[in-house]
């Protein structure tokens, strides 16, 4: 079971709650620990508590929900369905009492049952059904649509395991298998009765006369079954539903088979239809890990459309009004499958012909790209489309057919773009470009961020932006502000609603008053305790697991986020052992204390990035463990990055590490969190930083390194990091480190290829970014000494992050791409 991440605070007002709320919440409480978990108080885990707890709030939940669901019929509300291969929703206790109105009352009814609330929360474990950025992105938006009145749907998989849990051994990562099931989940609906089965494989046949009609007919089934999860808004408002799809197979067994006693061919077909809901990002290095991906995605593509098309004629009576009701929203490509099964089933089942079922599909689907990272814009093997959706890939072609007769129609084109735009890609074995296939049919493209709406046009998209200049736009993301400020911090919570009213809640714009206390005789020394003691709470924790010592003194540096080389956790390592050499040269001077604190997963298969966890655990060891440097610098990998530990660590940082290289991030959105709990940001000029860096002000923000435009042209003049390096002393004897063994005697040759590779090849430019940035460190050190000028910055990074608010970004949504009504 995943060790849970431990979080306490209390609120001087959770004590003094209405008694009959209190009283009933505990009667509730009682009667599920009993009559639900069947167990006696007297012998009741924390965990059965837990239980208990989760099953009377459910219960909370399910007035308002069937009540939302009858509003959404009854109004004819416009539907949004939000399909995610990730969902990062994390805990739901917290989120839901929040939301609720009932963290007071439930905390002192479990309190009159001689229970502690902390351990009750703690013991939740965290559902790790994402990745990073894009899977959170989709938890913030499903809360906030309920938050701001918007009939929202997420639409996923119910993976057994989720992403594997990271465990740290020697230094490296293994991966385990997440068990968040293990004890069952008290917060999900299961819909035996809502099912689907999804056909694989087969053949194509023509229908009836005329040639014009077709029908699949798979060679394999899987059952679809629905799960349900309410997702309360801000304030109980609205209550919408996140339903997640398990697989099962058509025939639970081969009858036959069990009699004769051949228990594993009973069984294969079971075992084959389950594990395509069973982990999340399988390993794809393989053709079969390969297979089971896109299977996956069509399997939640097409139970989503199945289940929303009936839906819809259930309450319509017509497909043909779809965009009018439904809108879609694709999370990146993994669901861009959705734009040929929903012609398809215009096609095959409604009887539309291809233009008018490409037409309504458009005017419903929409696509949010996260990337520009050519390795990671998903394309499939024509081979493996016409293999397992026979149909579909006829239709790609049908689809693409008809994009390009648009394009030979527009004469300003010019033929030899023709490559480009088409949705298959021909070089070295024909495969289906995903990303284009979920831009011709959307009605709206939108990028993450300023900076990435407009690289979209000029890179992976420029082609399709000159067919369709109105298609592509940007909203930049958003975090909701109930987890990632009031739940996680809430001492800073309660220091802003006493300063300003609890307003912001609900109007993140209202944080901006905070900014003449800046100058306020008290208010920053509090601002600062608040952050103190957030810092001694992760201490504690880290303490308790890792049983290593740290000073709330120190700065706390912090880089959690997914292991990727564009992300460059190898830079900030890097600058680590710089700094520690120049302590090593100068033991007596006045250096600031700084712990840094790293913690994220890398793919099973990014060798890479494991090797980064790798050299980032190997200089921990050294650096922590040598009397000269260890009380001005430490170093800390926390283990199995999750939701819980973001909300643990994020509300402890005074400096936020968004060093990507410039262009290469999307968004970001960890860097709106740090900065909403008061932290200082350290990036590059990529991103969202660039719009953090517009509206706290450039004294606000440590901007270092080169621009997006001065990245691209690095990259076209042919760039010589050898000669940066040579150029570079501090980051010349550094790589020399590393690469002669310094931190890893046991194995002197381990870092030598990856220092090789930066000084002859080093695409993601650290080392040309590497003199800006460490120099930008001790500018860093010398601002964090004057406590009031580093207060002010810190207070106004709180008090400018309103317009981050993930109810922001989905007004844009609502207004700009869904044509739905949100509340004001
Ligand atoms: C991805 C992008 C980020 C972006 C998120 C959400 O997240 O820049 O903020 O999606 O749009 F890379 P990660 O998976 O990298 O965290």
């Amino acid at each position: 079971m995943n060790r849970p991440v431990e979080i306490q605070q209390t609120r001087r007002d959770e004590r003094t709650e209405p008694e009959s709320e209190v009283a009933t919440l505990k009667n509730a409480i009682e009667s599920k620990l009993l009559y639900t978990v069947g167990k006696d108080p007297a012998h009741a885990s924390v965990h059965d508590w837990y239980m208990a707890t989760a099953l009377a709030v459910r219960d909370r939940m399910v007035d308002r929900w069937v009540e939302t669901t009858r509003r959404t019929y009854a109004q004819s509300e416009k539907r949004v369905y939000y399909l995610s291969l990730e969902f990062l929703i994390g805990r739901l206790l917290i989120d839901s009492l929040t939301n609720l109105g009932l963290i007071g009352p439930c905390r002192t009814a479990l309190h009159e049952l001689g229970v502690d609330f902390d351990a009750v929360r703690n013991s939740e474990p965290d559902a790790a059904l994402g990745n990073g950025g894009l899977g959170r992105l989709a938890a913030c938006y499903l809360e906030a649509m309920a938050s701001t009145g918007i009939a929202g749907f997420g639409y996923g998989i119910r993976y057994d395991h989720g992403l594997f849990r990271q465990i740290i051994r020697d230094g490296n990562q293994v991966e385990v298998p997440e068990d968040w099931l293990a004890f069952g989940n008290p917060w999900e609906f299961e819909r035996p009765e809502v099912t689907f089965n999804i056909g694989l494989g087969g053949r194509v046949e023509p229908k009836g006369p005329g040639g014009q009609r077709f029908e699949w007919r798979p060679s394999e089934y899987v059952v679809a079954v629905a799960y349900d999860t309410p997702v309360v808004g801000w304030e109980g408002k609205r209550v919408n539903t996140l339903r997640l799809w398990s697989a099962r197979p058509a025939a639970p067994m081969q009858f036959t088979d069990f009699n004769r006693g051949q228990y594993q061919d009973a069984f294969a077909e079971q075992v084959r239809a389950s594990s395509i809901s069973r982990v999340l990002y399988p390993d794809d290095s393989t053709p079969a890990g390969q297979e089971l991906r896109l299977k996956q995605e069509y399997f939640f593509v097409s139970a989503s459309l199945q289940d929303l098309v009936r839906r819809h004629v259930m309450q319509h009576g017509t497909v043909a009004n779809l965009p009018k009701s439904v809108a879609m929203q694709l999370n990146d490509t993994h669901p861009a499958l959705a734009v040929a099964e929903l012609v398809r089933i215009l096609i095959d089942e409604h009887k539309f012909v291809l233009r008018t079922a490409l037409e309504l599909t458009r005017a419903t689907i929409a696509y949010t790209n996260h990337t520009l990272l050519p390795e990671a814009l998903e394309t499939w093997p024509v081979a493996l489309m016409e293999r397992l959706l026979p149909r579909h890939m006829q239709i790609i072609y049908q689809i693409n057919a008809l994009h390009l007769a648009e394009v030979a129609e527009r004469k300003e084109i010019s033929p030899d773009r023709v490559p480009a735009l088409s949705l298959i890609d021909e070089h070295g074995g024909r495969r289906v470009k995903m990303g284009h296939l979920a831009f011709v049919g959307s009605h709206r493209v939108n990028g993450v961020s300023g900076l990435h709406g407009k690289l979209m046009r000029e890179s992976v998209f420029r082609e399709l932006h000159q067919l369709h200049p109105e298609r592509i736009t940007h909203i930049t993301n958003g975090v909701t502000f109930r987890r990632w400020l009031l739940e996680c911090n809430r001492g800073l919570a309660d220091l802003i609603s006493e300063a300003i009213g609890a307003a912001w809640i609900g109007d993140s714009t209202e944080l901006e008053r905070l900014m003449p206390l800046r100058n306020d005789a008290v208010f920053p020394d509090r601002f600062l305790e608040v952050k103190r003691r957030n810092k001694e709470r992760l201490i504690g924790s880290v303490l308790r697991h890792l049983g290593v010592v740290l000073s709330p003194d120190s700065l706390f540096d912090v880089q959690v986020k997914r292991m990727h080389e564009y992300k460059r956790q190898l830079l900030n390592i890097l600058e680590a052992v710089a700094h520690y050499n120049e302590i090593r040269a100068a033991p007596h001077k006045d250096w600031v204390p700084r712990v840094k604190i790293f913690a994220g997963k890398a793919a099973a298969s990014y060798h890479r990035a494991k090797l980064i966890i790798k050299l980032i655990n190997d200089v921990a060891r050294i650096v922590n463990n040598d009397p000269i440097a260890r009380d001005k610098l430490r170093i800390l990998f926390l283990p199995n990055y999750n939701v819980s530990l973001a909300e643990l660590v994020m509300p402890a940082a005074d400096l936020s590490e968004q060093i990507s290289t410039a262009g290469m991030e999307a968004s970001g959105t960890g860097n709106m969190k740090f900065a909403l709990n008061g932290a200082l940001t350290i990036g590059t000029f990529d991103g969202a930083n660039i719009e953090i860096h517009d509206h706290v002000g450039p004294d606000n923000i440590m901007i270092f390194g080169l621009r997006a435009d001065e990245v691209a042209a690095r990259h076209r003049a042919g760039y010589a990091p050898g000669q940066i390096v040579a150029a570079t002393p501090a980051l010349a004897e550094t790589l020399a480190a590393i690469r002669g063994g310094v931190f890893s005697p046991e194995d002197p040759q381990r870092y030598v290829g990856l220092v090789d590779d930066l000084v002859s090849n080093d695409h993601f430019l650290v080392t040309a970014d590497f003199a800006a940035y460490a120099a930008k460190q001790r500018e860093v050190d010398a601002l964090f000494q004057q406590r009031s000028v580093w207060a002010g910055k810190a207070i106004t990074n709180t008090a400018k992050m309103g317009w981050f608010s993930a109810d922001r970004a989905i007004r844009e949504y609502a207004a700009e791409i869904w044509g739905a009504r949100a509340e004001d």
